[in-house]
């Protein structure tokens, strides 16, 4: 293991909440909830100021509003958040080749591989720049940590939050690690650590004194020692620049080729379920779900279909996998069947999901009928949604968002991220001077550095008047049409 900080792990603090609140002057400072806001909707995450009471990701909807009635709860923009995913992930590979991402908002850096740090001094300072510039390119705070190995580092940016910096000076692991719960290791799920919790096992100083047998006895060999090297504070994991494409995949072999399609069609079924149980098993979720058949002739093909964003919800991937069956021709029968799941992430959206039906990319095999019809009709004026949280346009008012719909009613704020708190009004759903809008910048671009095209949107911004005031007609009609 290397003696100095020099492994940094960065993680944004409530990302998906401050990304919002970035957006919205009038959310800043308050309880926010974004996630799925439909009957099994789950929150993604929440807001620090919602956390106080008690809402957190992956719970229930319902449960959160009961805990946080006045909280704004938000449809999740995740394509807005992976744009500005991409911008942090540029400075960190700014800093080392060796970047290793977790999530949108999670990662790794080999900061010693990079050459800008040796030692604690230089850890450090490179930790603080890394967090400044987040701030000036994304308005957004991201907390870091620093140790010699992956896994404290990890450790330390969560004890840096929110918007703070934590190094653990090699030498002093095992004593830090000694008192803390054994569910702060890494690979100490929920399962694992009521197992050890029933052993009598609760802290990281307990894996320690139970020594290796023990560990390996109760967890098994690849598991057991792992985790007792983890509670030793070893961890040699290097930090990889490409995740390795992983999937989750089930199959089966049959002695007698089926040829019945009901039953080909159920042995589909039973296989996404075996799939969904593994990738839950693994924490996971994925985005492209591919189904294998191999035929009587030992011809083998593989289908697959990509989803907006990552799933695990058994319902998605069985008809998924449904609908690539559709494609197959399975006349003459059937001798293997496989249903796996790739582009994995380490964060289930669950039924987030569901919203983003009908919003799929096919990638090969069949074509959902319904799904290309949604996407190539224009609604009718009537039909159009308005999702909480999502952007549009007023003809006269202005740049806004959506913050509430319903009763043939939708009631927008009209406010930009460089706008003072915004008004609301309300008008009808098919309200023809109202559109759908694209996200505005966060940070006006053109005021980090001079990197930007000249005559962008720093020639939009200076040609607001300094005197203007910054009133909700003001920079909410006038900054916001000028701009890119
Ligand atoms: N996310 C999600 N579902 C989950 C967990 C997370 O959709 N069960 C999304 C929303 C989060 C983002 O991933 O904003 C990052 O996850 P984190 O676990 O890093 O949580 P936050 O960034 O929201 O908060 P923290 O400050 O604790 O990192
Ligand atoms: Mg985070």
């Amino acid at each position: 293991m290397r003696t100095a900080p020099t492994i940094l792990h960065l993680d944004m603090d409530a990302f998906f909440a401050s990304v919002e609140q970035a957006s919205k002057p009038s959310l800043r400072g308050k309880a926010v909830v974004v996630g799925g806001l439909g009957p099994r909707g789950v929150v993604a995450t929440a807001s620090y100021e919602a956390r106080v009471f008690g809402v957190h990701s992956a719970m229930p909807m319902g449960q959160a509003r009961r805990l946080a009635p006045n909280a704004a709860y938000l449809v999740p923009r995740f394509n807005f958040y992976r744009s500005i995913s991409e911008r942090v992930m540029e400075l960190l590979r700014a800093l080392s080749p060796l970047v290793e991402p977790l999530s949108l908002d999670e990662a790794f850096v080999d900061l010693e591989a990079g050459g800008v740090a040796w030692d604690e001094r230089s850890a450090r300072l490179a930790g603080v720049k890394l967090r400044a510039d987040i701030r000036a390119v994304t308005g957004l705070t991201g907390s870091v940590g620093l140790a010699a190995s992956k896994m404290l580092a990890k450790i330390a940016s969560e004890e840096a939050k929110p918007d703070g910096l934590v190094v653990i000076e090699p030498g002093t692991e095992r004593a830090m690690l000694a008192p803390m719960s054994v569910r702060t290791l890494p690979g100490v799920g929920p399962a694992t650590g009521d197992h050890l919790r029933r052993a009598g096992i609760t802290t990281v100083e307990e894996i320690v004194e139970a020594g290796e047998d023990e560990l390996v006895r109760l967890l098994g060999k690849a598991h057991g020692h792992g985790l007792h090297a983890m509670a030793l504070a070893r961890d040699d994991r290097p930090v990889v620049a490409e995740r390795e494409t992983k999937s989750v995949s089930v199959e089966d072999t049959y002695d007698v080729d089926i040829h019945d399609r009901t039953r080909v069609g159920l042995e589909v079924q039973r296989l996404a379920e075996r799939c969904v149980r593994r990738l839950r098993g693994a924490g996971l979720s994925g985005r492209t779900i591919v189904l294998k058949v191999r035929r009587y002739d030992f011809s083998t093909l593989t289908r697959s279909e990509t989803l907006r964003g990552p799933t695990d919800d058994p319902g998605v991937i069985r008809e998924a996998a449904a609908r690539l069956l559709d494609s197959v021709d399975t006349t003459g029968g059937v001798r293997l069947l496989g249903v796996g799941v790739s582009g994995l992430a380490d964060y289930t959206q669950e039924d987030l999901f569901a919203q983003a039906a009908g919003e799929r990319a096919v990638a090969e095999g069949p074509v959902e009928e319904h799904a290309v019809a949604a996407a190539e009709e224009q609604p009718s004026l009537a039909e159009r949604r308005w999702p909480a949280g999502h952007d549009v346009r007023h003809a006269e008012f202005g740049h806004g968002w959506v913050q509430g719909s319903g009763l043939g009613r939708v009631t927008v704020r009209f406010e930009t991220p460089d706008s003072e708190p915004g008004r609301v009004r309300t008008f009808r759903v098919d309200d023809p001077d109202l559109e759908a809008a694209d996200p505005l910048p966060l940070v006006l671009r053109g005021t980090e550095g001079g990197d930007e095209a000249p005559g962008t949107a720093a020639q939009a911004v200076s040609s607001v008047p300094a005197s203007l005031p910054k009133s909700w007609s003001g920079s909410g009609g006038g900054a916001a049409t000028s701009r890119p």
